[in-house]
């Protein structure tokens, strides 16, 4: 195993688009039962289980995303965001995470490609270092990881 060159910051943002604070109160056939706080510990726990801390932030609004990941770039080595439906055509959140020099996982709990047609679009993946998507709940854990490999 390589080791993370010392000059990067061994943390990882998680970010968590508009409607994802629901998860577990509504869809559980499409987005399971776990709610936000669940997902979020699996990730914290998978990130530290490799030496990385994760810090987490969800909002509704479009420009507080953009201003995560601008503030991100000086102080994380990876961001694993699942944009909710910006996801679709949030291209602000494209060029932001454009003008990140770091990591960038994708991540989907659902599989959009196999749902309605305005959701095969995504403005993310052409700049997202790779994108996980249809796991479930799982994906937050395998997200952290395809990050951290990727560091
Ligand atoms: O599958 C995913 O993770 C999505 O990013 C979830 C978004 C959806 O717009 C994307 O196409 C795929 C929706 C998140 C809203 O989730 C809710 C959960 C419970 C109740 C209401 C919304």
């Amino acid at each position: 195993m390589t080791d993370t060159p010392t000059d990067t910051p061994k943390r990882i943002l998680l970010l968590s688009g508009p409607n994802l604070n629901l998860l577990g109160s509504r869809e559980p056939e499409v987005y399971g039962t776990a709610t936000l706080d669940d997902h979020v510990a699996v990730a914290t726990d998978a990130a530290a289980a490799r030496g990385f801390e994760l810090d987490h932030q969800q909002s509704n609004h479009e420009g507080e995303l953009v201003d995560a990941i601008q503030a991100a770039r000086s102080t994380h080595a990876a961001i694993v965001i699942n944009p909710g439906a910006f996801t679709h055509y949030a291209w602000s959140i494209h060029d932001a995470l454009a003008a990140f020099d770091g990591v960038v996982v994708e991540l989907h709990i659902s599989n959009p490609n196999s749902r309605e047609s305005w959701r095969h679009v995504s403005v993310v993946a052409p700049v997202a270092t790779g994108s996980i998507v249809g796991f479930g709940g799982a994906g937050y854990r395998l997200a952290v990881e395809a990050a951290i490999d990727s560091i």
